[in-house]
């Protein structure tokens, strides 16, 4: 196996970006980021980027992070509003503070005073989600013990005096979760990892997902491997399943090995979860897991590497 040089991305955007930058000599977190932003001004499947999952009051927030594997330095940014580059003001994060991650109105700030242009990520479409779900009275959402029933009805919510433990509600859609998470690696054993969502449609204002989480959404370190992983992220930030995929081949277990274990740590509490991570380790070895759930029966992800040399499509069945 030729060492290194790969890029494996989470969902199946276009890799181009990516592998062009590694290929043209650019740093790993160059192909990174480019592969980021690529998919946030395209909009990936609605679920990266400005315009999609609108959470309960109908704005569009984004999360991202980005870490080198070299230094394991991390720049992140999460409920970053108005600001459509959300892996670029996380990259300005880590390069231009002695910070890791900047969250909501403040990081908005920040990424204006850095010249990132505010604007407003609302569009059509996440105005036509958003009145669709009020006239359905706001379901699905992510409520509970709360009165109204939050079942039924809209908010406001107050906490129900009573509170009883509930088995947490299916939420899981295939299609409402597809951050864009990617793995670069060079030839010199440089290595980095990001992340780039607009998180989870009806959100309650303010959550903050998986992905801008260091060893949740992604992690990587030069000398063991990187992971990144999407899903439902209130769920997966629990485990750090990045981080454990990482150390694990950092013990020597395979990337398929590493990912599988990391998503069983999971199931282990949260059989239905929804949730897959892809890993790579210095060698250029790679693999990716999910967890089988109705509608997700396999996962697809790209990669491109200097045997490939052009993106791929490849794809793991759940267990
Ligand atoms: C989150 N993991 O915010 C993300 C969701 C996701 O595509 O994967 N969205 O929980």
């Amino acid at each position: 196996m030729i060492r290194g040089r790969i890029c494996v991305v989470l969902n199946t955007m276009n890799l181009e970006a990516s592998w062009c930058a590694l290929q043209s000599g650019g740093s790993v977190l160059d192909a990174v980021e480019r592969g980021c932003a690529r998919c946030e001004m395209e909009q990936c499947d609605g679920s990266v980027g400005y315009g999609g999952s609108p959470d309960e009051s109908g704005e569009t927030t984004l999360d991202a992070l980005i870490m080198n594997g070299d230094t394991m330095e991390v720049g992140a940014v999460a409920d970053l509003r108005r600001i459509k580059n959300a892996i670029g003001v996380a990259r300005a994060v880590m390069e231009h503070t002695e910070h890791t991650l900047l969250v909501g109105e403040s990081a908005s700030v920040f990424a204006e005073n850095m010249g990132f242009i505010a604007e407003d990520l609302t569009t059509n479409k996440s105005v036509n989600i958003f009145s669709e779900w009020l006239k359905g009275s706001c379901q699905p959402n992510y409520r509970k013990n709360v009165s109204p029933e939050p079942s039924k009805s809209c908010g406001p919510y107050r906490p129900k005096a009573t509170w009883k433990q509930s088995k947490r509600a299916r939420h899981a859609n295939i299609h409402a979760h597809d951050t864009i998470g990617m793995i670069a690696l060079d030839r010199d054993g440089h290595a980095a990892a990001g992340t780039s969502t607009n998180g989870l449609t009806h959100k309650v204002p303010g959550r903050v997902g998986d992905s801008p989480i260091v060893g949740a959404g992604a992690y990587v370190d030069s000398l063991a491997g990187g992971a990144a992983a999407t899903g439902d992220g209130d769920v997966m930030m629990r485990f750090l399943p990045s981080y454990l995929a990482v150390e694990l081949m950092r013990a020597g277990v395979d990337p398929s090995a590493a990912c599988k274990s990391a998503i069983s740590r999971i199931k282990r509490h949260y059989s239905e979860f929804f949730g897959a991570i892809i890993c790579a380790n210095t060698t250029g070895h790679y693999g990716a897991a999910c967890n089988k759930v109705p509608g997700l029966d396999k996962f697809h992800f790209m990669v491109a590497n200097s045997e490939t040399n052009a993106p791929v499509l490849k794809s793991v069945d759940c267990f």
